[in-house]
């Protein structure tokens, strides 16, 4: 399934002119680091979400952005204003805040980099998706770089992937998360056949080989993970307890509060004082939950002064949740972030082979299964589903198996021996996915859209269209 041209053509009565698409991801490992600086290992997948667009005509649409989606049912058309200055509403999840997101962030880049910008004029707009929403393969990364890039193309505006990848980041969390990066990166950066280590600040993308002789199985756990709407209580709340746990760190090693709440941003800043200084997070933050007093009391001001008003309601919602679990969040970010690094070198190591030793998969499989476990225990951003599948994937013969992307409902992904991929689907299809089929859940003609195995795609690209709508070349 290609661009959506004969929708646009039907909808609005002439052909697209411009458009862009661009991939959805698997994170093979490396899960809620990005946001604290440190490094990811994803790939992009054969999923795609396209974009295409057409300057409005002179007269009543000119001023307005209509948003149309291919699948209309699901995604209702949408009209916003053809101002890149207008406020995305977060309080109402539409579909197309997403679109806006990316239209606002090629506007703001501009002003940002002091770059002239041209008159944003009306637009339509046709949306087509098929990474599936909610899934933790980032269909809405998919759709903000998709519309940035479509945006940019019919506004004649050049920009370099790596200026895509960095503006996409900050645009998104104009939708209401705290977004870290790693989704736009590799869905502007993704290659044909290497995974990518994406690192940040700058954002930069180098290859990684997977080795030879395995393959990465998709699987969604059918529960939909609603990352905007769940923000403050899920996402946003743990990027908080990062924050307070960094300051806390930092505080704890003797940085006085006011500079720490100042200088410290994530946990990789306080990294290289905590080695220095020989400790463990264990030694420095307690394992029952820190009550909002207690980090008041410590921090010396508010959580709204150290970490700004959007936490607001992610302060409120720990207090929900009985408090802030600031030692396991810190304990997991820093031992993935190392899980991250041993992978990479480990398959950059097996590359040269022409066939993986049982034990450089095995070793792979392991990181996958810990990195599970951390997430699940430590990060608790799990669910019971996402437990079944990833139990079911390794008891049916995974060397390992992971949820993927945010959490608490969408993918897992798990590592098999590549000779053992059709058979190993066909057993997750009776022992997982059957079942919802009888029930109701699933609808048989869907089962090989929800498990699948994959390789690394190519990223986005954009540019004009052809009549026969068509990227041109
Ligand atoms: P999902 O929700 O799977 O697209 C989110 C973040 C990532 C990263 C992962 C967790 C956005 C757009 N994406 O991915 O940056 O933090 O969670 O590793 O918010």
């Amino acid at each position: 399934m290609g661009a959506p041209g004969a929708e646009f053509a039907a909808r609005f009565g002439a052909p697209a002119t411009h458009g862009a698409r661009a991939p959805g991801r698997v994170n093979l490992i490396g899960e809620h680091v990005d946001y604290e600086g440190y490094a990811v290992l994803p790939m992009a997948v054969a999923l795609e979400t396209w974009v295409c667009v057409r300057r409005a005509p002179a007269g009543a649409e000119a001023g307005v952005l209509v948003v149309a989606n291919a699948d209309g049912a699901q995604y209702p058309e949408v009209e916003l204003p053809a101002d890149p200055g207008a406020r995305v509403d977060r309080e109402r999840h539409s579909w197309a805040n997403y679109f806006q997101a990316g239209y606002k962030g090629v506007f703001e880049h501009l002003r940002r980099e002091g770059r002239p910008a041209p008159e944003p004029y009306g637009l339509q707009v046709m949306v087509r998706g098929r990474v599936p929403a909610g899934s933790g393969l980032s269909s809405s990364s998919a759709l903000v770089v998709a519309s940035a890039a479509a945006v940019a193309a019919v506004h004649g505006l050049e920009f370099s992937r790596q200026e895509i990848a960095e503006f996409t980041r900050v645009c998104e969390q104009h939708v209401g998360t705290m977004s870290g990066g790693m989704d736009q990166a590799i869905s502007v950066m993704g290659e044909q056949g290497l995974a990518k280590l994406i690192e940040f600040g700058p954002v930069r993308a180098s290859d990684v080989i997977l080795p030879p002789g395995c393959a990465f199985v998709i699987a969604n756990s059918l529960t939909v993970s609603k990352k905007a709407e769940t923000a403050a209580g899920r996402y946003n709340l743990r990027v908080l307890e990062c924050r307070l746990a960094a300051v806390l760190l930092a505080i704890a090693l003797g940085t006085p509060p006011e500079e720490a709440a100042a200088s410290v941003q994530v946990l990789k800043d306080v990294e290289a004082a905590l080695g220095a200084a020989g400790k463990r997070v264990g030694d420095l933050l307690h394992d029952a939950p820190y009550s909002l007093v207690e980090v008041e009391g410590l921090l010396g001001a508010s959580i709204e002064a150290v970490a700004g008003a959007d936490f607001l309601p992610s302060v409120r919602a720990a207090a929900e949740f009985g408090g802030f679990k600031l030692r396991q969040r810190a304990e997991h970010v820093y031992s993935e972030a190392q899980r991250v690094l041993r992978f990479r070198d480990l398959c950059n190591s097996s590359a040269s082979s022409s066939a993986a030793s049982g034990e450089t998969l095995a070793a792979l499989g392991k990181m996958m299964d810990e990195s599970h476990a951390s997430c699940s225990v430590q990060y608790e951003c799990s669910s019971p589903e996402l437990e079944e599948l990833t139990g079911l994937a390794r008891e049916l013969g995974a060397l390992g198996a992971r949820l993927t992307g945010a959490g608490w409902g969408g993918c897992m992904v798990a590592l098999v021996k590549e000779g053992d991929v059709g058979p190993y689907i066909q057993a997750l299809k009776d022992r997982f996915f059957q079942k919802r089929v009888a029930s109701g859940e699933l609808d048989a003609s869907d089962l090989d859209s929800v498990v699948f195995a994959t390789g690394p795609c190519p990223g986005a690209s954009w540019g004009r269209m052809t009549t026969a709508g068509a990227l041109e070349s």
